[in-house]
């Protein structure tokens, strides 16, 4: 019997699959005989990291407001002046499938090169059902265009589009009346999202938005108390939420609430970052509740332009002081349990999906401690070997003539 070490850690370590399942995982002395075995060199091996929250299909970028962010305005006081995601929602709107497809195939290509083999992509910069819809049709095109497994979610409870100004409610009818309906009869999301906030969706609205997708069978999760606390937490819990993201004003009774329902915490430490916010999440009670918090870049155009998930790593160790082992937990196997896939993803266990990374690290501290290095050596998505490493000599960089 092997005792694994801090991280889950086993050294000399052997992992088998067949196909695309594990089958053993352990030590390399208790391993089955296999036809075909790889040598990789010592070399540390996770489980495929899981990104569990991003926005990474929209058109155009914010690169100028946040330049007039720098200079004093806030990301608030934008959103309310019709910039912020509004500004997203006209360029994406306006973009047609091919070219949203291909911004965010680069994208999330860069998320699978550092390791992702699972990740979650919301829409919500459509607002209207034409757009809604083109946003989850290319969350799915990405599956079958890149090694990675999508959790397509729908966010059309971002903000309220222009048409509906000053008359929310009825944008949340079409939500429940039409928007919902037609993306379960077509199979477009995994599970339903919404911003409750201040300058989004009230927690009433939120929860008739809630109550609706429970009623179509589809599971919700909630963009809560980010900028404010609103009750975010103890609403999504409410619901059975599969998780409550962001959480910077969560109360002691929100966290008490997530600690009951089971609701993992999303933590984004890139929009905390970029929005350089000073109210960081309450992670040491989550903790001392007993909260499962994941970690994900939040990849979108205003509050996390990230690609990087061993960044968003680094910044919950440096920010929010996550230990680097709770950070790699974090976009592991939490991050599993925040799309309710634990039963086959986010640890090396044999039955669970062959879904890993090598890499060229000594010690697994190392993938949350070098800003902006990418040590993925090889992934493999379903037993197939998806990634190779940037460091084969068919990538090396070329001296200059
Ligand atoms: N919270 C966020 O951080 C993102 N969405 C949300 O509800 C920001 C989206 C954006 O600013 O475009
Ligand atoms: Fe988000």
């Amino acid at each position: 019997m092997t005792r694994a070490g801090p991280y889950g850690l086993i050294a000399d370590a052997a992992l088998a699959f067949d196909g695309e399942t594990i089958v053993f995982a352990g030590a390399r002395a208790d391993a089955p005989v296999a036809d075909r075995t790889l040598d990789l060199g010592g070399r540390l091996v996770t489980p495929g990291l899981i990104d569990a929250h991003t926005h990474l299909i929209f058109g155009g970028n914010r690169a100028q407001e946040w330049e007039q962010r720098l200079l004093g305005a806030d990301y608030a006081e934008i959103a309310r002046n019709g910039g912020g995601i509004l500004s997203t929602v006209r360029a994406t709107r306006a973009a047609g499938y091919e070219r949203l497809l291909q911004s965010a195939h680069g994208r999330l290509a860069t998320l699978c090169a550092h390791g992702v083999t699972t990740v979650e992509i919301k829409s919500g910069y459509g607002l209207d059902v034409e757009t809604e819809v083109r946003m989850l049709r290319i969350a799915r095109d990405l599956a079958r265009r890149l090694p990675v497994d999508v959790h397509a979610t729908f966010l059309g409870a971002h903000t309220i589009p222009p048409e509906f100004a000053a008359m929310s409610d009825r944008y949340v009818d079409l939500i429940c009346d039409e928007m919902l309906p037609l993306v379960v009869s077509e199979r477009l999301a995994d599970a339903v999202d919404a911003f409750c906030e201040t300058i989004a969706f009230s927690p009433a609205q939120t929860e008739r938005i809630f109550t609706r997708a429970a009623s179509l069978g589809l599971p919700v999760k909630l963009h809560a108390d980010q900028l404010a606390d609103g009750g975010g937490a103890e609403l999504a819990a409410r619901f059975g939420a599969l998780s409550a993201d962001h959480l910077e004003y969560t109360s002691a009774a929100g966290i008490a609430a997530l600690a009951r329902a089971g609701t993992v915490a999303v933590v984004l430490p890139g929009a905390f970052y970029f929005l350089r916010e000073g109210h960081p999440p309450p992670i040491a009670a989550l903790r001392a509740a007993g909260v499962p918090i994941a970690i994900a870049t939040d990849c979108n155009p205003g509050t996390s332009p990230l690609v990087s998930p061993l960044l968003a790593l680094n910044l919950a160790c440096t920010l929010l002081r996550f230990t680097p082992e709770e950070a790699l937990r974090g976009m592991t196997c939490d991050a599993a349990q925040a799309l309710g896939v634990q039963r086959d993803r986010g640890t090396l266990e044999a039955g669970k999906l062959a879904d890993f990374v090598v890499w060229d690290v000594e010690h697994p501290a190392e993938l949350a401690y070098a800003l902006g290095a990418n040590p993925c050596h090889a992934a493999y998505k379903r037993g197939r070997h998806v990634v190779a490493s940037a460091n084969d000599e068919g990538n090396a960089i070329r001296p200059s003539a």
